[in-house]
């Protein structure tokens, strides 16, 4: 996969229903903006969700952080991302035996599978965290990423553990879609002669992504979309806190005034990058 291939070119040549969608949906929509939803109650988590979705391709949501989650909840959610138009990505981390992970992503208070085009594991289980999630995901036609690096300082995720990460996604091209990363994971864990295969593109998503400030103090580190889609080569930028800020004090024209912010450094990135 060349830099300069547009997400459309790209979408043409995925097999995986839920990459095929993000793409055309980035495509369509001109963004490749994930807005991350990480707050504790259902009201603010729809209000956020309702102000950005016109300026997303996709909606990232942690809900086992919700207090007063249900069905009701998720059935709001879907019906959000069907107004918007945009992917529904739960990230849920999985890293357990496969048997454990096929159990937490179909079953348990949050169905996950049901709802969740996209979620994501650690591979720190080895290939068969992917089985187990492929034994539910794939039937529904859903797309699995796998945490390669974290943009968090001091990551115990690099070096000889992201080669691997990439050589698991290599052994279920069906299935895993792309990466959670900081940088496009082209060539990576290759072994002397061995060449890519021709069909292969992963999608990177990468959070960590903030125009104003460069961490959280609690060691998340952040950069810009500029830095992140055009110097890295990421396809997918994920903001929570620089887009709705501090939840208890929530206005809505301002975190949309923020996501158009993000989505046109976001677009401005991708444009730059597939100029020829
Ligand atoms: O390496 C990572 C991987 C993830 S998925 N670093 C991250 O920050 N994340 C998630 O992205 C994290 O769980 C949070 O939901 C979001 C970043 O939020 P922000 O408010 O710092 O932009």
């Amino acid at each position: 996969m060349d830099r300069h291939q547009t997400y459309a070119e790209r979408s043409a040549k995925q097999t995986n229903a839920a990459a095929i969608q993000l793409l055309d949906t980035i495509d369509r929509k001109k963004t490749n903006l994930c807005v991350s939803v990480d707050v504790t109650n259902s009201k603010d988590f729809l209000a956020i969700i309702d102000a950005v979705g016109p300026y997303v391709c996709l909606v990232k949501t942690h809900v086992d952080i919700l207090e007063d989650f249900n069905r009701t909840l998720v059935e709001h959610l879907v019906q959000l991302s069907e107004k918007h138009d945009f992917l529904i990505f739960e990230d849920r981390k999985f890293a357990d035996i496969g048997n454990t992970v096929a159990l937490q992503y179909f079953s348990g208070v949050h169905r996950i599978a049901s709802w969740a085009h996209i979620t994501n594991a650690h591979p720190v289980p080895g290939p068969s965290v992917v089985k187990g999630l492929a034994s539910v995901g794939l039937p529904m036609k859903r797309g699995l990423l796998l945490l390669a690096e974290m943009s968090t300082e001091g990551a115990l995720a690099r070096g000889e553990y992201t080669d691997e990460a990439v050589r698991i996604a290599r052994t279920h091209r069906d299935f895993v879609i792309g990466f959670i990363a900081q940088r496009r994971m082209e060539g990576v864990g290759l072994r002397p002669g061995e060449t890519m295969h021709p069909t292969e593109d992963f999608l990177v998503l990468a959070p960590g992504v903030g125009l104003d400030v460069k961490g959280d103090g609690m060691g998340q580190q952040y950069r810009t979309p500029r830095q992140v889609v055009f110097e890295s080569g990421c396809d997918v930028i994920i903001v929570g806190r620089g887009i709705y800020g501090k939840p208890e004090a929530l206005d809505v024209q301002a975190v949309q005034a923020q996501a158009e912010r993000y989505r046109k450094a976001g677009w401005d990135a991708y444009l730059e990058r597939v100029k020829r």
